[in-house]
Formats: C-alpha cells, structure tokens, sequence
C-alpha cells in the first residue's frame, strides 16, 4: 500500500484563523512522519470540541469519542491491538475537566498509549466558558468578573507515578514542542504531553487581544516568566525499584 500524507489533504479544518490547532497539527503531522508513525500503524482518538476534530484530520483511523472518553477508548484498542500506535489528541475541558478521571487512572495503570493534551484554557467550541484550567480571576463568557477558582495541575498527578513521561510544552516554541512530542511517542508506558495553546477568538477577544499575533507573543512571554503552570519542561523517570 502507498503510504500518503500523513494529515488529509482534501479536509479543511473548521478551526478560527489563528487558532492554535493549526501549529499542533502541523507539528505533530511533521514529528509522526519523522517517526514513521502512518495510516497503518497508528490510531488517533479524540473526544469533543475544537482540539478533538484533529482527529478527523489525520489520515490515520481514529474515532472521535463521547466528551471525556477518549482515553478508555484508547486503552481498549490498545489492549486487542497491542501493535498499533495509540495517540489520544483532545483539549482541556475534555481531559481535564469532563475526563479527567481517567487520566489519573490510565496513568497510574502506566496504559501504553500516548495522551497530547491542547490546553486553551477554556471550552473552545462552545463559546469560551471556564473550563478546569481557566487562571483564577481570568474573565470568560461565564465568569464575566473573573474566574474564582484556581486552575489545575495536572504535574503531580503525573509525576506522582514513580514510572511517568510528563511534558508541559507549548506552540510558541516548537523546538520544545516536537522534542516534548517525539519523547513522548518513543515512551515506553503512559506518556502525557501538555501544550500550551492559544483561542484568539473565545478566549482573545476576552483577554482584550486585537488579533491573533498578539496572543500568541503574549503566550510566549508567559512561558518564559516562571509561572509553574507555564513553564516548558520534560519530566520522565523509568528507575522502578524492586519490591
Ligand atoms: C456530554 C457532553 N457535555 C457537553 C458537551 C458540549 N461540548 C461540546 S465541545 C465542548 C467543549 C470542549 O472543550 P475542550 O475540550 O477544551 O476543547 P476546545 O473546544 O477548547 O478545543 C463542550 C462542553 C458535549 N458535547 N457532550
Ligand atoms: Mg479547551
């Protein structure tokens, strides 16, 4: 079988101008072929929202999952198909806040399958409410004075199994973000990446940003002024000490 690109080349994604997506997709398309990962070897799931359509862009199988549940559904595939490559690709409110649970859990099960979180920090898709990794006191379309709880952490759920691949990268820096990726791909166990993304259009316009460009400088900025939640960085530990 001729192996085509690896991202679909006659569907146009439904994403806003400027969204962050645009930067994951192309990045991962460019770090799966780099790893030979294909249509033949690799299944992409998803959940619901913006971040989950990925999915349906990438020429490989995939489903697109009820909100929450792409990581059950990928651990299951992993288990008939143990050959396979199984990359779960969805957004924040889906794995970090309706799915969060099974995140804790898949990873203390150490499932091998890769999990590459897009973390704009709001529900995207449906107009820009708080979502779980919304910063405190940051205004959305339902927290008009600002959010009042704080966001959250996913590192130490991670890294709180002595066996764990954590990454919290971004798209404003997308050395960090392919190596974060590539790292996580070659991962022998659970591995969980973070990317630090941008919602110009549901999350911008509330921010007060003009345009997209504007956004994504101020993102950078973040990720560079030591606030833990944006502090780019690749945290692994396979040392499993005998019982
Ligand atoms: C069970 C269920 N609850 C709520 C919804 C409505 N819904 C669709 S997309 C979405 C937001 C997804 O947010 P996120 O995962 O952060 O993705 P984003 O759009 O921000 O990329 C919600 C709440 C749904 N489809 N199913
Ligand atoms: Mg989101």
């Amino acid at each position: 079988m001729k192996i085509e690109p690896i991202l679909k080349q006659n569907v146009k994604p439904i994403w806003c101008d400027g969204c962050g997506l645009y930067i994951l997709e192309s990045a991962l398309a460019q770090v799966f072929t780099e790893q030979g990962y294909n249509q033949k070897n690799t299944v992409i799931v998803s959940g619901i929202g913006c971040s989950a359509r990925i999915s349906g862009y990438f020429g490989c199988d995939g489903i697109h999952t009820t909100h929450g549940r792409a990581i059950p559904v990928a651990e299951a595939i992993k288990i008939v198909r143990p050959e396979l490559n199984i990359i779960v690709i969805s957004g924040d409110g889906d794995l970090l806040g309706i799915g969060l649970n099974h995140l804790l859990h898949s990873s203390r099960r150490d499932s091998n399958i890769t999990v590459i979180c897009n973390r704009n920090e709001i529900y995207g898709m449906t107009g820009g409410q708080t979502a779980s990794t919304t910063p405190k006191g940051a205004k959305t379309s339902t927290a008009p004075i600002g959010t009042y709880d704080n966001p959250v952490d996913t590192k130490p759920y991670i890294v709180g199994n002595e066996k764990h691949y954590y990454a919290r990268t971004s798209i404003t820096d997308l050395n960090h973000l392919k190596n974060a990726v590539t790292g996580g791909l070659n991962w022998n166990g659970f591995s969980y990446i973070e990317v630090i993304s941008i919602c110009p259009t549901n999350r911008g316009k509330m921010m007060g940003f003009a345009n997209p460009a504007q956004m994504l400088m101020a993102t950078k900025n973040l990720t560079q002024e030591g606030n833990k939640l944006y502090q780019l960085e690749i945290d692994y530990n396979d040392n499993i000490k005998t019982q």
